[in-house]
């Protein structure tokens, strides 16, 4: 029998030359059309004005996609900046990134360049990315549609079921897949989105709500790595096809202390 084809399918939208928005993922072929609509739609109809142009690429995978579940989700519920950047030093430390590395990345995100990808850092803070400008884009990632369902119902009873927690679960999940990535930070470059999270593999996808003030206009991520070939990892993050295919418990508020508690860590 054939191998089955998979599409990975990219757009990005800009107005008056200045990103709007992007979105991706990995499809069969019969939904192409389907997808292709709803991704123009979305770039045309955004909050902030339609695009004036948008960038579409439809490309099918040479390789099938590796197929992982999500990792889990939870928020720990802070209150102010000060007490969300507290607690992803606690979380993010408990793994073994130094203080030293959380603050260099809690201070480049706050410096207002923002980038188009991620910075890499070691677990001292020395930054490991090539392009130190542009940062690491993680691409050619997606969810099978019944995961994707599921994904919409889990984070629905949660009142979180929207594109910028899926996106960013999705990009988590394939990037804390790979064992040289020991955790990440995550702040919305979006002035009016002011939650960002943590993850780990021992911990999941932590949100921390108002990490950062409503009007700010820069944000950032962070991927914190250990030992092992960087250029292999960058050829995953930006090549290597992954396909969500089973959703992990998402669940409500759950406090730090639980979280750091050994036992009721969610790997
Ligand atoms: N790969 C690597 N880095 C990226 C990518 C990507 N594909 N997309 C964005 N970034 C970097 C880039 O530096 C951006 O400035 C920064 O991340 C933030 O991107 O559960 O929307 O798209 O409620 O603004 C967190 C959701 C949302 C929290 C994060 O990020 C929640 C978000 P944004
Ligand atoms: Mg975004």
């Amino acid at each position: 029998m054939a191998r089955r084809k998979y599409y990975s399918i990219r757009m990005r939208s800009s107005k008056g030359g200045v990103h709007l928005s992007g979105a991706e993922g990995i499809y069969d072929p019969d939904v192409i059309g389907t997808i292709v609509k709803n991704y123009t739609g979305r770039a045309l109809l955004h909050d902030r004005g339609g695009a004036d142009e948008i960038h579409l690429a439809v490309e099918e995978l040479t390789e099938t996609p590796r197929k992982i579940p999500s990792l889990p989700l939870c928020t720990v519920n802070t209150r102010n900046p000060e007490s969300a950047k507290k607690a992803a030093m606690k979380i993010l430390t408990s793994v073994g990134i130094t203080e030293r590395a959380v603050e260099e990345a809690l201070n480049a995100l706050d410096v207002g360049i923002s980038m188009r990808g991620a910075m890499l850092m070691d677990i001292e803070g020395v930054r490991l990315e090539p392009d130190l400008l542009r940062g690491v884009r993680v691409t050619r990632m997606g969810t099978s549609e019944k995961a994707a369902q599921q994904l919409s119902a889990k984070l629905g009873r949660l009142g979180l079921n929207n594109d910028t927690v899926k996106e960013a679960l999705v990009l988590a999940s394939k990037v804390h897949r790979y064992r040289m990535v020991l955790g990440e930070l995550c702040i919305s470059d979006d002035p009016s989105y002011t939650t960002g999270y943590v993850a780990t593999r021992a911990h999941g996808y932590v949100r921390l709500p108002r990490i950062k003030k409503k009007g700010v206009p820069c944000g950032g991520r962070a991927f914190f790595i250990t030992g092992g070939e960087v250029k292999e990892l960058i050829k995953y993050l930006q090549r290597t096809p992954v396909l969500i295919d089973e959703i992990r418990p998402c669940s409500g508020s759950v406090t730090l202390k639980e979280l750091l508690k050994p036992r009721t860590r969610r790997s």
